[in-house]
């Protein structure tokens, strides 16, 4: 059985293609709720109700797992999800606190996110469940997510906007930096030349892959065939979403009504 993977839009496409080269025998059928996109300014109580609807369109496809691949969602609507389903449900907050709380050695840690993540206060309450002796700084980046679906990539308006956010993190001594939003792995450099070489960028979809592996372990569920096609629906802008999508993996996508 497949393992379903959903999003606000793109973005878990870099959870997605994580999840392909850690497990390469499973299948995937990813899910992006492009038409009601972005979740990041958007209420707890309908993030909840979006993920529950994209969970029962996910279950028709028999998926065996469901990993969601947005922060916001994990961070809002995952515990609301978990006890609606008998399958494992696993979400990027989790890994990403737990890797975060290892690898500092100062006690500072950095998270950067959507607002709605941030606010959430969750990774801080992951973390410091972990290990109680570590601080905790959030900072909301709300223009990353439109310079990545604008391509700016490499854009110098991105590294300026992305130094006025970070600086003030820097000044705290951080020492680890949580790449908490899907689409900041695509601006990795960039952030990576802004705090040097002393910080420890953590990115939270490689972490989820490496737990998704464990629990289908654990559970007796990974697939021992070789791999189906992987499938891409999305609620809206199957165009768009394609030709962002094949600039992170190559895609075929499948448009729905959800
Ligand atoms: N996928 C969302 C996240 O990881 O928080 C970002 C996109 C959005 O909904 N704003």
């Amino acid at each position: 059985a497949p393992i379903g993977v959903f999003d606000s839009g793109i973005g878990g496409l870099t959870v997605a293609r994580e999840i392909m080269r850690q497990i390469p025998g499973e299948t995937i059928i990813y899910f992006g709720d492009t038409a009601r996109v972005p979740y990041g300014s958007k209420s707890q109580k309908t993030i909840i109700t979006y993920s529950k609807q994209i969970v029962k369109f996910l279950q028709t496809k028999n998926v065996k797992a469901i990993v969601i691949a947005c922060n916001t969602a994990s961070a809002l609507a995952l515990e609301a999800v978990a006890k609606e389903v008998s399958i494992p449900v696993i979400g990027v907050v989790k890994p990403g606190a737990k890797v975060a709380s290892m690898t500092t050695k100062n006690g500072n840690i950095g998270i950067i996110g959507t607002e709605a993540t941030i606010n959430s206060g969750i990774y801080n309450t992951y973390i410091e469940e972990l290990n109680p002796d570590v601080r905790v700084y959030g900072k909301a980046c709300p223009l990353f997510v439109p310079l990545v679906e604008e391509g700016w990539l490499t854009d110098p308006v991105t590294v300026e906007i992305a130094k006025r956010y970070i600086s003030s993190l820097l000044e705290l001594n951080i020492d680890t930096l949580v790449l908490g939003c899907t689409h900041y792995p695509l601006i990795r450099n960039i952030i990576g030349n802004i705090v040097g070489e002393n910080v420890t960028l953590v990115n939270p979809a490689y972490e989820t892959a490496i737990e998704l592996k464990e629990v289908l372990m654990r559970a007796g569920l990974e697939n021992l065939e070789p791999h189906r096609e992987h499938k891409f629906y999305v609620s809206d802008g199957a165009d768009k979403f394609k030709r962002f999508a094949n600039t992170i993996l190559p895609c075929d996508v499948v448009e729905t009504e959800d």
